[in-house]
């Protein structure tokens, strides 16, 4: 059976492929069966992709008919230590770890960036995650001035502006509030920056990794301003402000804090906020870029028109071709990966693959993932795995068997409001080439007959 070795350090993730037994594969397909011929189709096309991958290598079919007699494989026959001895007690340092065989499994900073001392970047292990949740241990960070571990006990967020009293609430007192907990994606507005010129970028670490997704708990922010007696219909925006050094202040439309989305946010994946990521309190602004979901956050002030402060006049600004900038470009359009194959990987034979990614928009739900294994001539439609929920990570997965020979797999995501991913032709042709943020264009991952996975562009 072919798998998948990871560049650098393979081996966890050789592992990794290891655990999808053909059985499971039967049993995880399940709910959104693209072919026509249905679920036992589905089957049949598996069964005769891995007899035709075994068939393809003698050596591989030996190995496998040993491991199924248990004839000669030592993994078989030797009894191992666990299976023998006694286990380790219930661990002691009172919170839980990764197994040590999954230690290549990080968040890295890009070689290719150029690191200032605590304005930094490390980027999420997108092909190695499963599912649509980002551990909290492996988030993407973006600090413009370091990051802090602050006291909550000191702690203060305060609103004023377009208020009838301006207010300061403790922790205490906005944990003693409703709150809700919602899935979203957070993806850096600068994500696939490096891609605008080049196609140096080794891996969809580095290509996709500002871009993770978590079960936030928090207030909704409209709670808050109530509280304070908001004057909701001459407020027209709210600026958001972080108590770093880096004076992060960014103005976010009323429209988007009256319909209840923004969440004032001290939860994450079932926990409070790992510091690194704003801890103990964090602005989340489903859709749109990770520059405005201000961390640390301690001042809200509502007015009616936006601040235009250096985080938005100066920086996250595009520059288009006719040499203007674009401003207050918030949202993040719907864009898609496949994680694996990707960048870095090897595929060690031919024979059957999962295709797997991940598609997103900060328009609303994805609607359909199409991906092509032949460079952009053919498409087909990817499974969506359930859930499948508004502003938050999808994953996609596809039956792919390779034949052995060079190709180019791409996706292409298309969201609710019926926008289309667009190529990087489409994109630098409304855009131009001299953007930094927005990035939204069809990732090509060149699959080569040696098996190694290179990040190219087509025109
Ligand atoms: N206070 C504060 N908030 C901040 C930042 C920061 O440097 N300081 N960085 C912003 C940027 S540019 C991004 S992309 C996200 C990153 O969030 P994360 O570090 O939790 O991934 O936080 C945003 N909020
Ligand atoms: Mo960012």
């Amino acid at each position: 059976m072919a798998q998948i070795q990871a560049q650098p350090a393979p081996a966890s993730q050789e592992r990794g492929r290891l655990r999808k037994a053909p059985e499971h594969f039967l049993d995880a397909t399940g709910v959104r069966t693209v072919f026509a011929e249905g679920r036992q189709g589905r089957r049949n096309f598996i069964r005769s992709a891995f007899a035709a991958a075994m068939a393809g290598s003698a050596a591989s079919h030996a190995a496998a008919q040993a491991r199924d007699t248990g004839d000669g494989d030592p993994a078989i026959l030797n009894l191992p230590v666990h299976s023998t001895g006694l286990g380790q007690p219930v661990a002691t340092d009172g919170y839980g770890r990764p197994s040590q065989y999954e230690g290549n499994v990080q968040r890295r900073q890009s070689p290719g960036l150029t690191q200032t001392n605590q304005a930094s970047v490390s980027f999420a292990p997108l092909q190695s995650l499963f599912g649509i949740v980002t551990p909290s241990g492996l988030h993407f960070e973006r600090h413009h001035q370091g990051w802090w571990d602050v006291d909550p006990a000191q702690h203060r967020l305060m609103i004023n502006g377009m208020v009838k009293t301006s207010k300061v609430f403790t922790m205490d007192e906005i944990m003693r509030l409703p709150s809700v907990s919602r899935f979203h994606f957070i993806e850096c507005g600068a994500n696939t920056a490096v891609d605008w010129g080049n196609v140096a970028v080794p891996t969809c670490q580095y290509t996709h990794g500002m871009l993770s997704c978590s079960e936030f708990t928090g207030v909704p922010l409209i709670t808050l301003l109530e509280h304070a007696g908001a004057d909701l219909k001459a407020a027209k925006f709210v600026l958001a402000e972080g108590a770093d050094g880096s004076s992060m202040t960014r103005t976010i439309p009323m429209s988007l804090v009256t319909s209840g989305q923004v969440l004032v946010a001290y939860g994450q994946n079932g926990e409070m906020l790992r510091p690194e990521n704003g801890y103990p309190l964090r602005l989340v602004v489903p859709g749109v870029q990770g520059v405005s979901w201000v961390k640390y956050l301690r001042r809200i002030e509502l007015g009616d028109q936006p601040w235009a402060s250096k985080d938005e006049a100066i920086h996250y600004i595009d520059l288009m071709p006719d040499g203007q900038h674009r401003q207050y470009t918030s949202i993040q359009e719907c864009k898609s990966v496949i994680t694996t194959p990707s960048g870095g990987q090897v595929l060690l034979d031919k024979g059957f693959y999962n295709i797997t990614g991940l598609a997103w928009s900060g328009r609303g739900k994805v609607k359909r993932v199409d991906v092509s294994v032949d460079g952009g001539r053919n498409w087909r439609t990817a499974r969506l795995e359930t859930p499948v929920l508004d502003k938050c990570l999808t994953r996609f997965n596809l039956d792919w068997v390779w034949d052995g020979k060079p190709t180019i797999v791409q996706s292409r995501a298309m969201d609710e409001t019926g926008y289309v991913q667009p190529s990087y032709k489409q994109l630098r042709a409304v855009r131009g080439t001299r953007s930094i943020y927005h990035n939204n264009a069809i990732q090509s991952w060149l699959v080569q007959e040696n098996g190694e996975v290179k990040n190219v562009q087509i025109a």
